[in-house]
């Protein structure tokens, strides 16, 4: 780790949807007047990178871009207007790069849903290099003793899975169902509801993740692969339902069974975004059951301090695996195929 900051670094960069990924040497970034430039050491994968990089969505990235948003590392400059870090600082860079501050939203401190938003990995050169640069305000405080490589998830997927459960507003005893619960966001969600006093039923596919799913603390698991009909099954386990459920899975189907399974007076929190997707439920059950759907998009800064609050505790880790950066096309290999059990962290310097 050096403070000094080089002109060239290695980054991995794509120049357009399902394009090579490549490994090469690039300029430093240059921080805004409102930015720092963090020596990212560490960065984790999140599904939502791998999205970005097949063009999933209606939003588009920019393009090439430097995707990755679970960024932690070291400030070795900044801006001419940021007071709020300093040189030798350790920071943390998540998926909401910047907002207006000014709008409706901003100022209910909802700012993910801001319309001016500007994305890590998405719209701004991500964590997927050695230096990036990030806005001052949404960056992430992190403590010097802090481990870079076990915080790196924390910052999108434990803050989104966090943010998941306080929209589901549930009270300690009631059942929580996680469904893609042994992936990135899933795993952690899993820890965050035990850590909330929840009964946490996880559901996903395979023995490790089984495994792992009950090692985090999970009172029950279903096998997606397996079970002939989740839905009884959910509502036996649960004796009627979960009174909400967390859907990280990347599985439209997941998504609609989950309005069935859930709970009279349940919540349904929508968090994973497979692409093209739609949600279709029949309207009957839902307004005699009384549901409630509701989207959950990361979390703004206070979400964030609770949520890394948690890991600092003990409370919460992501189950991960490093490898260097250049490995990231290989990573996303195993993510397309569901076989990533908790989450991929990137070593920057290799
Ligand atoms: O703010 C947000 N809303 C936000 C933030 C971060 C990520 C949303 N996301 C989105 C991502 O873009 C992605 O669509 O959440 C989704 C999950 O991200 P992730 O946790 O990073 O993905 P993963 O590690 O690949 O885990 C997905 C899990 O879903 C399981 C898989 O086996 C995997 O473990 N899964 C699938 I795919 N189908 C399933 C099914 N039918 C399933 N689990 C249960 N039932
Ligand atoms: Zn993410
Ligand atoms: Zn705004």
């Amino acid at each position: 780790m050096s403070l000094t900051v080089p002109k060239t670094q290695y980054a991995c960069v794509f120049d357009k949807p399902f394009g090579p990924i490549v490994y090469k040497k690039t300029a430093v970034p240059t921080p805004k007047p409102t930015e720092i430039l963090v020596h990212v050491l560490y960065s984790g994968v999140c599904h939502t990178d791998l999205h970005a990089w097949r063009g999933d969505w209606e939003l588009k990235t920019k393009l090439p871009l430097v995707g990755g948003h679970e960024g932690a590392g070291v400030v070795v400059a900044k801006g001419s207007q940021v007071t709020s870090f300093e040189i030798g600082d350790y920071a943390g860079i998540k998926w909401l790069n910047g907002s207006c501050m000014s709008c409706e939203y901003c100022m209910q401190g909802a700012e993910p849903t801001c319309p001016d938003g500007d994305y890590s990995g998405y719209t701004h050169d991500g964590t997927f290099q050695e230096y990036a640069t990030a806005d001052a305000v949404q960056a992430a405080h992190l403590p010097k003793d802090v481990k870079l490589d076990a915080v790196a998830p924390i910052l999108c997927a434990g803050v989104t899975s966090y943010k998941a459960l306080k929209t589901a507003d549930l009270r300690a005893g009631q059942w929580v169902a996680v469904s893609g619960a042994g992936g990135g966001l899933g795993s952690l969600a899993v820890q965050y509801g035990v850590a909330m006093g929840l009964r946490v039923l996880a559901i996903d596919g395979g023995d490790d993740k089984a495994a792992l799913c009950k090692s985090l603390g999970a009172e029950a698991f279903v096998d997606f692969t397996k079970t002939k009909d989740l839905v009884k099954e959910v509502q036996r386990i649960t004796n009627g339902g979960p009174h909400g459920v967390i859907n990280v899975s990347v599985s439209e189907k997941a998504i609609n069974q989950s309005t069935l399974y859930v709970r009279p007076l349940g919540k349904v929190v929508l968090v994973g975004m497979p692409a093209d997707s739609k949600l279709t439920c029949d309207v009957l059950t839902q307004v005699f059951k009384c549901s409630q759907i509701r989207g959950s998009c990361v979390g703004n800064r206070e979400d964030t301090a609770e949520a890394l609050d948690f890991f600092y505790r003990g409370l919460v880790h992501s189950p991960f695996e490093v490898v260097g950066l250049s490995k990231l096309p290989e990573v996303f290999k195993l993510m397309a195929e569901n076989k990533i059990v908790g989450r991929y962290v990137l070593d920057t310097s290799k």
